[in-house]
């Protein structure tokens, strides 16, 4: 369906809420591709005309702007070099480890910071053009760091929000980045700027202070042409009905059964569910886990680790090296510890449908998420959701976002610390029953309340009703 009206609240975000669907005829189609922003926006959108601009995911892809689902869609093209400098290079091998401790080298290069301000250019102009007077426009994540600058420049009559997903990191490593005052100067932007934690926006009130004209006192800072840019953290959440809905659903209660009795129903079943990403820990609970087995702490009878790898950013060199790492690792301990039919780790490269992800983590006893830096992490708080039956226990590392909030009920861990992990696996498999349902409660409590819903309507109030 064609639209072409202004909006009076717009997101601004790398990638479109939609995939293209193929039919047999060749005739294409595009369906809501699942995820909690859109979900949380989406009665948003349908309040307020809601138009949504970003990239469909194919090259040099441009449909006139549609609707679907009461959101107008605005397509932001980008060419193949663009998908390469903009997307893989400066957003995924710069800015990505970057901001996450520098776990890989971050990689300088002047033609791909090029290609990330030219293609920031064109989603400011999109969003120019469909903002109505006065409109909202809410900018997401790390691809877009000059959106708000840009926005401003071209329409000053604006109200900016922009929010980080993934960590922003202290004045020692940001220090790195040749281009660092252009991003700071391109978030202030913003009348907003959203973190997933306090630290997050202390890092990011403290390095404009250093590299910008702005000062600042507390969370807000004065920029050298007399705005205020309040800086501050909202933890982002999940949509815990579209969990729980699945839950209730009998042929997942069944599944769930049927995934125990095929992995040979061992006394404890380990689970990690993670985009296949060198920040998320993989090796290091791979590790934790082979020496328990090689210790004899555990027996692969007693103990059996699942982990799903969700294939990611497949054409950025860190993450082939990556894959290379952890399959090893995954072979080396199956022929190790592994017998006929009874691998010690089911090592799943894949995607899954939400119901099959689902009746994953209602088989984990333990679910292990040990990422060595993460902006928040959903698996865990969906971990959370998935246990209405009140069992199961969160081995979650310290540099997770989510241990900000799931600190008190889950098992806190420095993933580095192999033996400090060991012993921490050991303690969530050996957990009384009464333990584990008074620590899930207290998990349960905190996610039920704080979905994503709460976390959108937060920070549109806070941007709204300043
Ligand atoms: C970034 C930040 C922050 C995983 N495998 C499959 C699948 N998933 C789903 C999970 C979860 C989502 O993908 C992953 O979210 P995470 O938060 O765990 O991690 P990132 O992708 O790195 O997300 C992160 C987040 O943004 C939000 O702000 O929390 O820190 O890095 O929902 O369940 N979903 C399906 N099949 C899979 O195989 N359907």
């Amino acid at each position: 369906m064609e639209s072409t009206g202004k909006s009076t609240f717009v997101v601004v975000a790398n990638r479109l809420p939609v995939d293209r669907v193929t039919a047999a005829d060749g005739s294409t189609t595009w369906r809501r591709s699942p995820g909690g922003l859109v979900t949380a926006l989406a009665p948003v959108m349908r309040a307020y005309d809601g138009a949504w601009v970003g990239w469909t995911g194919s090259a040099d892809d441009a449909p006139a702007p549609f609707s679907t689902d009461d959101m107008d869609l605005v397509a932001v093209p980008l060419s193949p070099e663009e998908i390469n400098r903009y997307y893989e290079g400066f957003s995924n091998a710069t800015l990505w480890p970057l901001y996450h401790d520098v776990i890989v080298a971050p990689e300088y290069h002047r033609e791909w910071w090029d290609a990330y301000r030219r293609v920031n250019e064109r989603f400011a102009r999109a969003a120019a053009e469909v903002a109505d007077e006065g409109a909202v426009v809410f900018v997401q994540d790390y691809q877009l760091q000059l959106v708000p600058a840009l926005l401003r420049q071209l329409r000053p009559d604006l109200k900016i929000g922009f929010f980080l997903h993934i960590p922003f990191p202290p004045t020692e490593l940001f220090a790195q980045l040749p281009w660092r005052r252009q991003i700071l100067e391109g978030l202030l932007g913003a009348d907003l700027v959203g973190f997933q934690r306090e630290g997050a926006a202390d890092n990011f009130v403290s390095l404009t202070e250093r590299y910008t004209d702005a000062t600042a006192e507390d969370r807000r800072v004065r920029t050298a042409d007399g705005r205020t840019v309040r800086a501050r953290q909202f933890p982002i959440s999940i949509d815990v009905s579209e969990i729980t809905d699945l839950v209730s659903e009998p042929d997942v209660v069944m599944r769930s059964a049927h995934i125990r009795d095929e992995i040979g129903s061992p006394k404890h079943v380990l689970l990690g569910v993670d985009r296949l990403d060198y920040t998320k820990g993989i090796g290091h609970r791979l590790k934790a886990f082979g020496e328990l087995l090689a210790g004899e702490d555990i027996t692969p009878d007693e103990a059996v680790m699942v982990q799903v790898a969700t294939p990611s950013r497949e054409r950025v060199e860190a993450y082939q090296t990556l894959r290379d790492e952890i399959e090893l690792q995954v072979g080396r301990m199956n022929g190790e510890y592994g017998r006929i039919g009874q691998p010690a780790v089911h090592y799943l490269h894949s995607s899954y449908e939400r119901a099959e992800l689902v009746s994953l983590l209602r088989t984990a006893d333990v679910m292990v998420v040990t990422p060595l830096r993460d902006g928040m992490n959903l698996v865990a708080k969906e971990y959370v959701a998935a246990r209405t039956d009140l069992r199961g226990a969160l081995v979650l590392s310290e540099f997770a976002g989510a241990a900000d909030e799931l600190g008190d009920g889950a098992f806190l861990v420095n993933p580095h610390d192999i033996d400090g992990l060991k012993r921490t696996l050991l303690a969530a498999m050996r957990i009384e029953d009464a333990e584990a349902e008074q620590r899930m409660k207290q998990l349960r409590e905190h996610v039920l309340t704080h979905d994503i819903t709460r976390w959108a309507d937060d920070f549109l109030a806070a941007l709204i009703g300043d």
